[in-house]
């Protein structure tokens, strides 16, 4: 499996690690957080502006995408990279799991899934091997295995049936990625919140062979606290020369506590969705900008920050704009959510190289316990 993307660990700190993946569109930097680009944008940012925030590599949508502006036309047109003019790299979701948490009317089987388009009701089918074709058409750099994700409560039953077939689907999606040099494929760890389970789905996944490994399933409703019960045990299942993904997650100190359990990347739409609902991430927690108390503030933000929100800006101005729906608004919080988020990453990147990462995030809590001036 010759994939012309590499990973390099350079270093751990108990369980945490820092590294570097090499693909032919650049080095990203572990431990990494990608933006989610959606429907090939950062919501209301620039993608000049996301790579200035720090950020390696963004998340892009199979299913999204697949509906509009189709998968076929972003390929006519020279592939996602030319289409949204980010030139470094994007990995893309194999779109099982949006389909269960955005699609209409599903039909789940073996072969695969029928659902309705959230955008005009029209139907469509995903298979693992459709998934496979489409991220091909979209030219993404790390392709993610067809899976399925139950919503958490589930019986064990249901997560262990619903996990051998994520299983079956990873070997089908690993048959149709065939051998793409300089393009990779991760599979997708699942099995609920039961360790044996989890422990079948990773030996499925280490027979089958993938570039790197996703933790799925998780951050569905089960909590922090059974989300770390997981993540105690999930990682180490995992090879270690390969990078470990867990999707979807999260609010900082899920990334924190992630990163101190062994995961290498991760992604969310948190930082920014939360930009467009006038909520930002600083060191000190979570501020909400339409509070009135903000209203005649002329301090930024985050004294301790230098994204344009907080180096040009006041308190008071962002209250202003969030309150009179400028479009600016988002802009703003966006980037210095994205901002902040980066620079978390760089500090436990360079905790984890210095052998300090215990001393990072004993200071991470207590900043945030402090609370926000
Ligand atoms: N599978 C896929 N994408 C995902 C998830 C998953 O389990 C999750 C779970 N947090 C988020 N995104 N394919
Ligand atoms: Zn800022």
């Amino acid at each position: 499996m010759a994939s012309g993307i590499s990973f390099t660990l350079n270093g751990t700190d108990g369980k945490a690690r820092v590294g570097v993946i090499s693909t032919p569109r650049g080095e990203i930097r572990t431990p990494a957080f990608m933006p989610v680009g959606t429907a090939a944008t950062v919501k209301a940012m620039m993608p000049e502006s996301v790579a200035a925030t720090g950020a390696d590599i963004l998340l892009g949508n199979t299913y999204h995408l697949m509906l509009r502006p189709t998968a076929e036309r972003i390929d006519r047109l020279g592939g996602l990279h030319r289409f949204m003019n980010w030139e470094k790299p994007i990995l893309t979701d194999s779109g099982g799991f949006q389909v269960m948490s955005l699609a209409g009317l599903r039909k789940l089987t073996e072969e695969g899934v029928t659902f309705s388009s959230h955008v005009d009701g029209s139907r469509h089918f995903v298979s693992p091997e459709r998934s496979m074709e489409i991220q091909k058409l979209l030219g993404s750099d790390i392709v993610m295995a067809f899976d399925e994700c139950p919503a958490l409560p589930a019986t064990e039953e249901t997560v262990a049936q619903s996990m051998r077939m994520s299983m079956r689907w990873a070997q089908r999606s690993r048959d149709a990625f065939g051998d793409r040099p300089g393009h990779a494929l991760f599979g997708i760890q699942q099995g609920g919140v039961t360790e044996s389970l989890r422990g079948e789905s990773a030996d499925a996944l280490r027979a089958i062979e993938f570039d790197g490994y996703a933790i799925g399933g998780l951050a569905v409703g089960e909590g922090q606290e059974a989300m770390f019960g997981v993540l105690d045990y999930a990682p180490d299942m995992l090879p270690t020369d390969k990078p470990r993904y867990l999707m979807g997650v999260g609010k900082p100190d899920d990334i924190v506590g992630a990163v101190k359990r062994g995961v290498d990347m991760m992604d969310c739409v948190l930082p920014s969705r939360s930009g467009r609902t006038g909520q930002a991430w600083t060191h000190r927690g979570q501020v909400n900008i339409k509070n009135a108390r903000h209203a005649d503030d002329p301090r930024p933000l985050d004294e301790n920050c230098t994204c344009p929100a907080c180096s040009k800006y006041s308190r008071a101005y962002l209250h202003h704009v969030f309150r009179s729906q400028e479009m600016i608004s988002g802009m703003l919080l966006t980037w210095h959510n994205l901002h902040y988020y980066q620079e978390l990453m760089a500090g436990m990147r360079a905790a984890i190289a210095a052998g300090r990462f215990a001393a990072f995030e004993a200071d991470f809590h207590a900043k945030r316990a402090q609370g926000d001036i």
